[in-house]
């Protein structure tokens, strides 16, 4: 069992304000919900992030400093299922660009069938997986001194609270070298009706999504949550431009964790933080890239102008 997990769950549900972290929503059936989002119809951003690529391939590739004789690596941070990424391998291939495809992830289970898909898919691509920790993984890679392009997409950024962005984004820049770019996708600030429903879904799969982490909790910690006494509960301001999601308390009840010898109260209403979808403008991007030596070089918008993908520079 993970102990990080473990205490991390206590440390959440002992504070006066609950919190679990979105972080530990992706488990096998975590995964398999999120695959499930990424394909519903209210949840415009992974489109959106693929009309980028499909469509604006080339302005991606013109932004970038890259040549076609100089060999490159392209390292891709969450590997994902490459859809995305796919749209970019294929010109930069047909192109004759010079160049290394490094996914990197924490479960080998994903690289391998990232890789096994792309060697039939994409036989002449060279790729090396890369489990394990980002930035471990970014420093293992300094040393090279190949010039790196770094994609970071899918707006996973906006999984993190501002001052978590922050020391991401500085540290991802110390771990580049100067001139090597990086390629952030990011959701945009837009208005209520559109966000709220992809965090809302008609069919439930953000609802399961969110409440299997009390699953989770269930199945690894030995504990008795009644996920039918809980409720999904998402809120989003646009003023604010950040998303919420919360477990909400439908009673007043008591939760045993088995695993950590331990009852928690929980009162009728009662929520539980589980994740925020930060949205993005310039001036929040600006403030996030502040400390960091990363400078914008482009922003490609998807054709709605829901998302963006900007291309940054060291
Ligand atoms: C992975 N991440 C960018 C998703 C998001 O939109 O914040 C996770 C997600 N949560 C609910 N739906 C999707």
């Amino acid at each position: 069992m993970n102990s990080n997990f473990k205490k991390d769950i206590n440390d959440g549900l002992s504070s006066p304000i609950k919190t679990l972290s979105s972080k530990y929503f992706y488990d096998t059936a975590g995964d398999a919900l999120f695959v499930k989002i990424m394909n519903l119809p209210e949840y415009y951003l992974t489109k959106a992030e693929f009309d980028i690529f499909k469509n604006q391939t080339q302005n991606i590739i013109k932004s970038l400093n890259i040549e076609p004789d100089t060999f490159f690596e392209l390292v891709e941070l969450g590997a994902g299922d490459g859809t995305k990424t796919k749209e970019l391998l294929k010109v930069l291939i047909s192109e004759n660009y010079n160049f290394k495809y490094l996914p990197v992830d924490i479960s080998n289970n994903a690289l391998d069938k990232l890789k096994a898909n792309l060697n039939t898919e994409l036989p002449t691509l060279k790729v090396s997986k890369k489990q394990g920790d980002y930035f471990d993984v970014l420093d293992s890679l300094k040393a090279s001194n190949h010039p790196k392009v770094v994609l970071f997409l899918g707006s996973n950024i906006g999984n993190m609270e501002d001052e978590q962005a922050k020391l991401f984004i500085s540290k991802l820049s110390n771990s580049l070298n100067i001139s090597d770019n990086v390629l952030l996708g990011v959701d945009l600030i837009k208005s209520k009706d559109i966000v709220l429903p992809a965090y809302n879904d008609k069919s439930g799969v953000t609802k399961a999504f969110n409440l299997n982490l009390l699953n989770r909790i269930n199945n690894e910690l030995d504990a008795d949550f009644n996920i039918d006494a809980f409720s999904h509960q998402p809120e989003y301001t646009e003023k604010e431009g950040i998303a919420r999601s919360f477990i909400v308390s439908n009673k007043e009840q008591e939760v045993r964790i088995g695993a950590l010898d331990k009852v928690f109260k929980f009162k009728k209403d009662e929520k539980i933080h589980t994740e925020i979808s930060r949205k993005y403008n310039d001036t929040i991007l600006n403030t996030i890239l502040e400390n960091s030596q990363l400078k914008k070089v482009t922003k490609l918008l998807d054709s709605k102008s829901y998302f963006a993908d900007y291309i940054l520079i060291k």
